[in-house]
């Protein structure tokens, strides 16, 4: 399906209390005007917000910036909402998977997750959110992972948000072409 570009839906998911909400109102810049109570999300709330996204053109190799509205589709971890992400797989660029450093999940955990979504790799990133303070160390997980913290360092979220934006949009650029290209040969 043909889809614009300027629109990226891109979807929070993990377990309860994991810190997808923190995340997501730190990214939407609703942090100050929120409690930092925890109050479950119930089923989906959609934030929006506006993001210039700079890429290199494939033939002309300028520097070239595109204005994209982004949904942050910030999703309850509850498990009776599971079922119904399948069904919103289609509409989903990009997936964001969040869990609590001191609740890690396992790498079948994960892998359930992300199966909600069938959607590759380079459209998925995955945080480990830190309520306190940050640990650093490799965690070897096959989707690029990081460790974030609302109040430590909040702008290493920005800015790894940012690169994977960049990466899903471009991602959504090449199913583009090539959807494109059936269409016209
Ligand atoms: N700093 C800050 N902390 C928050 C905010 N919202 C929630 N928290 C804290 O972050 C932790 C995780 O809460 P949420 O982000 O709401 O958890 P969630 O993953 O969205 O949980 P569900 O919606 O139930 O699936 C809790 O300890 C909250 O107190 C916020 O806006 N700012
Ligand atoms: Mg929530």
């Amino acid at each position: 399906m043909l889809s614009s570009n300027n629109n990226i839906k891109i979807f929070v998911i993990g377990p309860p209390n994991s810190g997808k909400t923190a995340i997501s109102n730190y990214l939407a810049d609703l942090n100050k005007s929120l409690s930092s109570d925890y109050s479950p999300t119930q089923g989906v709330r959609i934030l929006e917000l506006d993001q210039i996204i700079k890429t290199t053109s494939k033939h002309s190799k300028k520097q070239q910036q595109t204005n994209v509205s982004i949904e942050l589709w910030d999703c309850s971890g509850e498990d009776r909402y599971k079922t119904i992400w399948p069904n919103l797989s289609s509409i989903a660029n990009g997936l964001i998977l969040v869990y609590d450093q001191e609740n890690r999940l396992t790498e079948r955990d994960i892998d359930e997750w992300l199966g909600y979504f069938s959607l590759n790799e380079k459209q998925c990133m995955i945080y480990v959110y830190c309520k306190d303070n940050v640990k650093k160390g490799k965690i070897n997980n096959r989707i690029p992972t990081h460790s974030v913290s609302v109040n430590e360092d909040p702008d290493n979220i920005k800015k790894t948000f940012d690169r994977f934006l960049t990466q899903v949009y471009i991602e959504m650029q090449e199913q583009l072409e090539n959807e494109q290209r059936i269409i016209t040969e």
